[in-house]
Parts: C-alpha cells; structure tokens; sequence
C-alpha cells in the first residue's frame, strides 16, 4: 500500500456510509487552533458529507434505533468511532463540547469561506453540506496514512460569494434574521415557533440557505431538511 493510498481506503470506507473525507489539516500554526482536551494530534482529518449522500444509510438505522434523543450525532458516532480506531487515530465531534472548531479547521482543510449566513460556502456543494466527524492522528500514524500531500482542498476555487452581486440570501429572511450584527437566533426561533413559521420554514427549510443559487444539486430532501429544523429549533 502506498502512503496516498492509506487515505484512500479510508475515504472508500467513510463513502461506505454515505460520508467521505473532507480534507486535512496540520494543527498549531496561527489559522489553526488545536483541538481542546484531546492529546497532542499533528494531524485532524475531516469528515463530512455533501448534500444527502448520507440520509438513506441513517434512514435505514433510524428503523432499528427508534427512540434516541441526538439520532443523528448518535449515528456518526457509532460510524466513525470504529473507523478512526481501525485507521489509528481518535474521533472527535462537532456536536461535543468543548466545541472544537470544525469551521476553522475547515476553513483551513478546504480553503472555504463564510457566507453571510455564518455557514461556509463550498464552490460544488453550496451551502448543502456538512460535519459529521473529525479523526485525529499523532504524527507516526498519520504518516502511514499521507506523507505531506496537500489537503485535496478547494484552495484555488474562487469564493462564490465574491462574484454574487445580489445575495439574495441576505433578502430571503422573513424576519431578518441575518443583519451585519450576526445572526439574530432568537428572532429566528420565535418566528419558528408561531404559525407562519411552523408553516413556512420548518416544513420547506431556511428561505435564506434556499436562495442561494449554488450547489443546487446538492441540496437535502425534503425530508432531511424537516429533520435538520426540527433539531435547530
Ligand atoms: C453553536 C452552533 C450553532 C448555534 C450558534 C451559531 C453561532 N452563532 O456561532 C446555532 C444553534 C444558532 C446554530 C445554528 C445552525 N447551525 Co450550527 N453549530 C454550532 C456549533 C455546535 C459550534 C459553533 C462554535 O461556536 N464553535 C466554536 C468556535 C471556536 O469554532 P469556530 O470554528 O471558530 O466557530 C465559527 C462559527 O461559530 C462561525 N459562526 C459564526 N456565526 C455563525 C452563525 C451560523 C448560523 C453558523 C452556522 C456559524 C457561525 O464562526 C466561527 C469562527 O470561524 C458548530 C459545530 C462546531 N463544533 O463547530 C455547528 C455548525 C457551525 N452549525 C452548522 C449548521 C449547518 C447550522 C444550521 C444551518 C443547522 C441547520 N438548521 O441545519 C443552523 C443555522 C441556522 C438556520 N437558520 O438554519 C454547521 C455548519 C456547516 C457549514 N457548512 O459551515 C456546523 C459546523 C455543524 C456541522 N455538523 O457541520 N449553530
Ligand atoms: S446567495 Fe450569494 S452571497 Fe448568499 S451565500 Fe449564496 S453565493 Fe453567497
Ligand atoms: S429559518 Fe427562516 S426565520 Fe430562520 S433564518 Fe432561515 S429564513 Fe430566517
């Protein structure tokens, strides 16, 4: 096995799952914090998934696993663990505090940006996409795994958002949730909780991730996108 191919068998095994391989990045420099209260990891690979690729792998385990108050983190928990194990390295995830700064990390795995919503922008997948996980290696078991490529990043794709005259993302919002202060969340939430919002948003998904024209392709069924606001709120 070559050292590249090491990373490949693992995308192969997470694509399994309906999840791959996001990218990876060398903690420590001054755009990269380490990961908190966790060893001395040299290297944090990230895994995520673009647009729906994972839902009917987590569909079908939902049927045997009714109940369960996070079943998503619960799912990508019991997915990735053994798969980080196997490869020599130790998971971590989004949803577990302390936050661990997967945005940042991203930022840094990918070269993406923040759109003016808050969530980072792919040039492919739009807003449609996420983190499931992140696997961190000490620095003998990641050689095994890479020696020195690149992150197969999106460094040299340009941010969509630069070139996007309208934004209309930053329209989309019936209560104008998005404002240069940040994200107003308990506007959001309350308009989520009364009628025009059950109706609206919570049954078709964010008006605002919904105006954005890229990565349309990529964007979740109608049934992940209910899941995912039922979470949020
Ligand atoms: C707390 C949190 C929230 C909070 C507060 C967000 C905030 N204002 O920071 C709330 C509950 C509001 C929230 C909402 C959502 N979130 Co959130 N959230 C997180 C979480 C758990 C921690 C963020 C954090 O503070 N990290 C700690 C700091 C140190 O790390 P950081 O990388 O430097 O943090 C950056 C973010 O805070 C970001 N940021 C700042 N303002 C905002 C606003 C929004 C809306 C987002 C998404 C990010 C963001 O800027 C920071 C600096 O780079 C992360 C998971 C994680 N561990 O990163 C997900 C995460 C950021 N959320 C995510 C998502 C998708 C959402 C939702 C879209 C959920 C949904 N409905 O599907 C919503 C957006 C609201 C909407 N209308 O749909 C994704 C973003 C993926 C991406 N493409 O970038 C993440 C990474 C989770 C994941 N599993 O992928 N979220
Ligand atoms: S609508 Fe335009 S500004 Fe908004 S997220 Fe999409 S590309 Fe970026
Ligand atoms: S979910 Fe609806 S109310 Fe909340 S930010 Fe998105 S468009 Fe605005």
């Amino acid at each position: 096995m070559t050292a590249a191919a090491g990373i490949d068998v693992l995308d192969a095994t997470l694509a399994g799952h309906g999840l791959c391989l996001r990218g990876w990045v060398f903690p420590g420099g001054p755009d990269v914090a380490m990961p908190s209260g966790t060893g001395t990891a040299s290297a944090i690979c990230l895994v995520g998934h673009a647009g729906g690729a994972f839902w009917p792998v987590f569909e079908a385990w939902r049927i045997t696993h009714r109940g369960i108050d996070d079943p998503l983190d619960t799912w990508s928990k019991s997915v990735i663990t053994p798969i980080a194990e196997t490869a020599g390295g130790e998971a971590v995830f989004p949803s577990d505090r302390p936050w661990q700064p997967f945005q940042q990390w991203a930022m840094a795995a990918e070269g993406l940006k923040p759109s003016p919503l808050g969530m980072l922008i792919h040039p492919d997948y739009g807003l449609w996409h996420g983190y499931r996980g992140a696997i961190l290696f000490e620095k003998a078991a990641m050689a095994r795994l890479v020696t020195g490529e690149p992150s197969p990043g999106t460094s040299l794709a340009p941010h969509p958002c630069d070139t996007c005259s309208d934004k209309p993302c930053l329209s989309a919002c019936p209560v104008e949730a998005f404002t240069p202060a940040g994200f107003a969340v308990p506007d959001c939430r309350s308009y989520l909780k009364g009628e025009a919002g059950r109706d609206g948003c919570m049954r078709s998904g964010c008006l605002a991730r919904d105006a954005c024209p890229v990565g349309r392709s990529y964007r979740y069924s109608a049934g992940q996108i209910r899941f995912h606001m039922t979470a949020f709120c």
